[in-house]
Order: structure tokens, then C-alpha cells, then sequence
């Protein structure tokens, strides 16, 4: 088995410090929780950022100076800026930061329910983000929060119209009106994508770690941070990115799975090293 690449999701858009008081809107924030994430053992940051005042923003200025700042402090992270942005962005507003030719960036695989609100990812939409990948060769993370999804994504590859093998999916379960996180659901996705692709699974709030656990042990990779859960166990917020990393950590150490570096996942994610 490859050692298991930890995704840290440092920020996210939705969630506020009312929810959790670390939850970093300010640049010196944002650098924290990604030092704090990887000195844990993530080898990636997912990022989003957000206006001093936590407002999300895709910026490519804002995305630019927090890229800068974040290599600063950890020169080899791998970096996958969101094109997903904030619910209610227009395509134009998500797509900046992949004028910054990032290695990696997120390419979210259909509309879907977010809660009481409508993430929206429509076909012309992402043949849009597709063709900007492809153009500007940024390898895609494909996020999947429906199983539908993935079917989508997979013809789209199949058309040439989104970079194709080998791809990178991330199973984000759990989002409330999306596919649930249950081990059959991950299964059913994992069962259904080319061989030789790589995949990350993400369980949302309590699910966290109920599905980093066999992901760990079925070969995949694992993704936490607060924009996908805020506590470290029922009633305990978590407070660093650190320790969510860091509870990944002892559950691939129990279940005798190695961490890899940044350096390592670049090799299995099929990057170019750095440097
Ligand atoms: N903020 C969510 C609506 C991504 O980063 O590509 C979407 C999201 C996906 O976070
Ligand atoms: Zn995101």
C-alpha cells in the first residue's frame, strides 16, 4: 500500500470563529493553521481564504499574498487552491486563483444541494473550469460530494474536456442533502474509478473520522481540517488544524499505515517535484 496522503482543509468558506475561534480569516491566521496542519503531517493544504473579517473572498490578489506567505514557512506543501469557493460566486469570481498556475486545483463535479442553499456546477460551468486546467496544466482535484458526480466527471474526461489519467478524486461525503458517509457509499465510488487514479476521502462533522478510518485502511487517502469539521470529539473543538491532522495520524499509526511527505505525494499524485 502507498503511505497515505493527509489533505488538511485549513479553512473552508462557510465556517465562522463564532463556531470555532480558530478558524483563521487573517493572513497570519491562514499561515498558523497551515504551519500547524503540517508540522502534524499533512503533505497538502486545501485552500480557501477569506477578508480580515472572515468574509470568503477568490481573490486573486488575497490568494496570491497567502501562497506567498504559506511557502514561506513551508516551502514543500503542496497547495490546492479551491475553485469552489463560496456557494453563490459566479465561475469568473472561483476561477482567479488558477491564474496564479497552481500544481493542483480544486474542480468540483456537479450541482448540488449545500445545506439549505445550491452549490451550483453546471455542465457548461466545468467544461469552463476543464478547459482552464487543461490550458493553464493544473492537475485537478475532482470532487465528488454526489455519486452522480463522478459519472459526470468521467465522461467529461473521456471527451477530453477535463485533464484525464491519472486523476485525482476527492469523496467529500456527508454534506447535508448530498451522498451520505457511510463505507458502502465510499465503496461503491472507489469501486467505480479507472485503475491507477488516486482518491482522498472526506467525511463531513462527525464523520470526520468514521470515514478517514477505512479509508486508511482500504488504501486511500484521508482529508480533515475546519471546513469539513470543527471538533476533535463529540463536544471538544479542535483547537488547531494540527490536531485533527494529528488524530489521522495516530489512526494510521494504529492500523500500520505510513504518512508520506510532501516530497512522496508528489510522486504518487503524479506532480512534478519541487524546485
Ligand atoms: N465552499 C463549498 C461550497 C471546493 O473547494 O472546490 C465548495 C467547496 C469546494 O469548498
Ligand atoms: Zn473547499
Amino acid at each position: 500500500m502507498e503511505k497515505l496522503i493527509i489533505t488538511a482543509a485549513i479553512c473552508g468558506a462557510e465556517v465562522t470563529k463564532e463556531q470555532n475561534p480558530a478558524v483563521p480569516y487573517t493572513v497570519e491566521e491562514i499561515v498558523r493553521e497551515a504551519k500547524s496542519a503540517v508540522d502534524a503531517g499533512a503533505a497538502i493544504v486545501h485552500l480557501h481564504v477569506r477578508e480580515d473579517d472572515g468574509t470568503p473572498t477568490q481573490s486573486k490578489a488575497r490568494f496570491k499574498t497567502c501562497i506567498d506567505a504559506i511557502y514561506e514557512v513551508c516551502p514543500d506543501v503542496i497547495l490546492i487552491p479551491s475553485t469552489g469557493g463560496a456557494v453563490g460566486m459566479t465561475a469568473e469570481e472561483r476561477l482567479q486563483p488558477t491564474e496564479l498556475f497552481p500544481e493542483m486545483a480544486t474542480l468540483d463535479c456537479g450541482t448540488c444541494n449545500f445545506g439549505d442553499e445550491v452549490f451550483e456546477n453546471t455542465m457548461p460551468m466545468m467544461r469552463d473550469f476543464g478547459k482552464r486546467m487543461l490550458e493553464n496544466r493544473i492537475k485537478p482535484e475532482y470532487e465528488c460530494f454526489e455519486m452522480g458526480h463522478l459519472e459526470t466527471v468521467l465522461n467529461m474526461a473521456k471527451k477530453g474536456q477535463v485533464p484525464g489519467a491519472p486523476m485525482q478524486f476527492n469523496f467529500v461525503l456527508g454534506v447535508p442533502g448530498c451522498t451520505p458517509a457511510t463505507v458502502p457509499n465510499l465503496c461503491w465510488l472507489v469501486n467505480a474509478i479507472p485503475a491507477g487514479s488516486t482518491w482522498t476521502a472526506t467525511g463531513i462533522g462527525r464523520h470526520a473520522f468514521t470515514l478517514a478510518a477505512p479509508a486508511i485502511a482500504m488504501g486511500g487517502n484521508v482529508r480533515v481540517g475546519f471546513e469539513d469539521n470543527l471538533y476533535l470529539e463529540k463536544g471538544v473543538l479542535a483547537k488547531s488544524n494540527g490536531e485533527l491532522v494529528a488524530k489521522v495520524v495516530r489512526i494510521a499509526k494504529e492500523l500500520g499505515r505510513e504518512i508520506a511527505t510532501s516530497a512522496e505525494a508528489r510522486k504518487i499524485l503524479n506532480l512534478k517535484a519541487k524546485g
